[in-house]
């Protein structure tokens, strides 16, 4: 689906998938647990889901004249560190805006884990005091200005990478990796878990999978808490990235599952749940998720289990999409384990 497209590759390859028999049999051996590990994908600065976006992302902003990547998140953003790793990769300059989008409190918050290792690499970070949004930003837009200003040639990369024309490639991508693996193991998955909050990673795998029909078994679970603007985000990204690789069916409604009910209390506080399904599937596994997206949506996938959403039998393929590095800035939850 991705043949017409340039990529400039930053991944190892195609992702791992393990089984997980472990948390499987913690939850009873209902389902046929499997992992496809993203947050192991790439060598820059830990990887993650943004560098499979990025990949699609990249050429576009060579081909610009750009010689600065402009960025947005929250200050433990995993995004705006991968776009620092890639800028530095490319040669770039990176300029970061970093919202204040968690009320978190941790003495070491803006000190460690990914704002720390973008300010190794080089990135210029700024904090600002606006809270949580996933859409366009003020900020983001006077830190583009600002560039141009000092003379120099921006090339803005929204939130997640998300609201970007290519922001969604990179997991129609993810798709059909998953089918070629399919096809190698001799099985097929029922149902793929993704964490979703900017949208693009979870619009992408509707785009791809709904190529083999199975859209709507993509279990969308929120992190954002706000989750009108994300399903909107979604199909939003899902509509545009369908027309580009011309799927040649609409994308509707019908073929989005996104579950509000995990992103309590709030987007970047993990809740009690979160936090027990964080230690199940690092003890049983020794597959460590964060407090902010992939403990959100592993709570999900454990709570549905529990439910027995899933059909006996089912094999479910969790997307790990990374973000593990957030977890420092978590450190006085976490201080006994
Ligand atoms: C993020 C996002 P989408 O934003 O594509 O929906 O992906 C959600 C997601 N898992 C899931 C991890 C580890 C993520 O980092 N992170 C954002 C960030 O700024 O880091 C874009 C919000």
């Amino acid at each position: 689906m991705l043949e017409k497209f340039e990529r400039y590759p930053l991944t190892f390859g195609p992702t791992p998938i393990e089984k997980l028999p472990r948390l499987s049999e913690a939850l009873g051996d209902k389902v046929e647990i499997y992992a496809k590990r993203e947050d192991c994908n790439s060598g820059l600065a830990f990887g993650g889901n943004k560098v499979r976006k990025l990949e699609y992302i990249v050429p576009d902003a060579i081909a610009s004249g750009a010689d600065t990547l402009v960025s947005i998140g929250g200050v433990q953003s995993n995004h705006t560190r991968q776009v620092a790793a890639v800028a530095a990769k490319i040669g770039m300059k990176c300029r970061l805006v970093q919202e204040s989008w968690v009320p978190f409190e941790d003495a070491v918050y803006d000190r460690v884990g990914n704002i720390l290792m973008s300010r190794v690499m080089g990135a210029q970070s700024e904090i600002v005091p606006d809270g949580f949004d996933i859409g366009i930003r003020e900020s983001w837009e006077r830190t583009l200005q600002a560039v141009r200003d000092e003379g120099g040639k921006p090339y803005g990369i929204p939130a997640g990478a998300s609201v970007h024309k290519y922001g969604g490639l990179g997991f129609v991508g993810f798709a059909e990796e998953v089918r070629a693996q399919e096809a190698e193991m001799g099985i097929k998955f029922d149902y793929v878990i993704v964490c979703t909050v900017t949208g693009s990673t979870h619009a992408g795998m509707l785009v791809g999978f709904a190529k083999d029909g199975r859209a709507n078994k993509v279990i969308g679970i929120d992190a954002s808490g706000t989750i009108d603007q994300t399903r909107n985000q979604v199909m939003e990204i899902a509509r545009n990235t369908a027309d580009l690789v011309e799927l040649g069916r609409e994308i509707t409604l019908d073929d989005l599952t996104l579950i509000p009910d995990y992103a309590y209390p709030a987007y970047g506080i993990p809740s009690a749940e979160t936090n027990d399904a964080i230690r199940l599937a690092a003890r049983n596994e020794g597959m460590m998720t964060d407090p902010v997206y992939e403990g959100k949506s592993m709570q999900g996938m454990i709570d549905l289990i529990r439910k027995d959403y899933f059909p006996a039998g089912s094999k479910v393929l969790y997307a790990h999409l990374g973000g593990v590095p957030a977890i420092n800035a978590y450190s006085y939850i976490y201080r006994n384990g």
